[in-house]
């Protein structure tokens, strides 16, 4: 069996972005709740990402949406982060949120709209020349409700060229990367449902166009480690959208609805060559924390990628390749499942505490004094939230 020590090397500079929605306050259709200490500027959301980075190190960048973090200047902010110790990352465009997008953006039958939606995203790629940012994430939410509403073929067609005048766009190692979802807010077809959808549209655009695989975004019982290995193996799979559900797209903490599937899903990842210092997967988080703290919310998320990861790690391939090629299917399985029993919180926190890092996040947050300060502090204006 492989040790911790023998993968410690390994779990260094494991990056995981976090989104900036996830520090404002979200809610279902039913309520949004607020919550004190929430922030009232990007500014504010991007100290928040810059608090999990200091008691975690895992956390050296931040997610943008466009247009709910829109400013003035974003070479200003991208200084604003970096003396915090983040950078800022991927740019998540946004054409769900405007009457005008009611029957779809990229896919919209006006070429109007269609022109509108494109425009919008030019702009994400002007943002993106100011921050930094190398990836332009795109999750439509075009389809329809009733057989018959829409021309299906036909907006994958509009689709597929307003995505070329997209990524005619991009410069230099600018990557665009699409996100498929099968359901929500359309119910009957949604333009891009699947991975498969997905990927004929990165294929048809070019090698700097990926997948984007969010976790929630699958029917029950799908294999979505699977996927990942077909898309690593593919040379496609650009990005995760991290989280967990139990029903639909819950948006809950990664890991908490279960654990298992994520040790599944990192085992392919690096058995696909998606982990490490060569990889050009992006880790990113998209959750919301309706009813938990966010800041804590956001550093348990992180711990519990990256505890899944040590346990993926901890997979003796070798042993497991013996098995396998020995038609042992029992022994296989058991290689494969001791890994995941193996409980290393222990050797984590040591692991932490030599390298400067509280030895237990959660608890050092809890007791630092941080969640009371911000709570005390952030009175007054108007609290950022999910669509604002
Ligand atoms: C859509 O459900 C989605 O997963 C996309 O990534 C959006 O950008 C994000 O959620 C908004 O929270
Ligand atoms: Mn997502």
């Amino acid at each position: 069996m492989t040790t911790f020590a023998e993968i410690a090397p390994q779990l260094e500079g494991q990056a995981i972005e976090v989104p900036s929605w996830a520090y404002g306050n979200s809610g279902t259709r039913f309520k949004v709740f607020g919550t004190a200490g929430t922030p009232r500027t990007v500014e504010e959301k991007i100290a928040d990402a810059a608090t999990v980075n200091r008691f975690t190190g895992l956390a050296p960048k931040v997610a943008l949406h466009i247009p709910w973090d829109l400013v003035d200047d974003f070479a200003a902010l991208r200084r604003y982060a970096e003396d915090l110790g983040v950078e800022l990352g991927t740019i998540n465009s946004n054409t769900f949120q405007d009457d005008d997008y009611k029957f779809g953006g990229l896919t919209h039958h006006d070429p109007a709209i269609r022109q509108k939606a494109i425009d919008h995203h030019l702009q994400c790629l002007e943002v993106m020349n100011a921050t930094g940012s190398r990836d332009l994430k795109i999750w439509l939410a075009d389809g329809s409700n009733y057989p018959g509403q829409a021309d299906i073929r036909g907006r994958q067609d509009r689709l597929a060229e307003s995505l070329q005048t997209i990524y005619a766009q991009l410069s230099g190692d600018q990557r665009l990367v699409l996100e498929y979802k099968f359901f929500e807010p359309a119910f009957y077809h949604t333009d891009v449902p699947d991975w498969g959808t997905a990927l004929a549209h990165v294929q048809a655009l070019g090698d700097n166009a990926t997948v984007c695989l969010d976790t929630g975004h699958h029917a029950p019982g799908t294999n979505i480690e699977f996927i990942v290995a077909q898309l690593l193996r593919l040379g496609k799979l650009g990005a995760f959208d991290f989280n967990s559900r139990f029903y639909a797209d819950d948006d809950l903490i990664v890991g908490a609805a279960d654990p298992f599937q994520l040790f599944r899903i990192l085992f392919e990842v690096i058995r696909g060559g998606g982990y490490g210092p060569g990889s050009e997967v992006a880790f990113m988080l998209d959750q919301c924390h309706n009813v938990e703290k966010k800041i804590p919310g956001q550093i348990r998320s992180v711990l519990n990628v990256q505890e899944m990861t040590a346990r993926a790690l901890l997979v003796d391939r070798e042993v497991l390749g013996q098995a396998q090629q020995a038609g042992d299917v029992l022994g296989a399985h058991e290689v494969f499942m001791d890994a995941f029993y193996t409980d290393v919180r222990a050797d984590l926190a040591a692991w932490r505490e030599s390298r400067g890092l509280p030895a237990n996040p959660m608890r050092a947050y809890a007791e630092s004094g941080h969640q009371e300060q911000i709570e005390a502090e952030r009175v007054g204006g108007t609290q950022v939230g999910w669509g604002a």
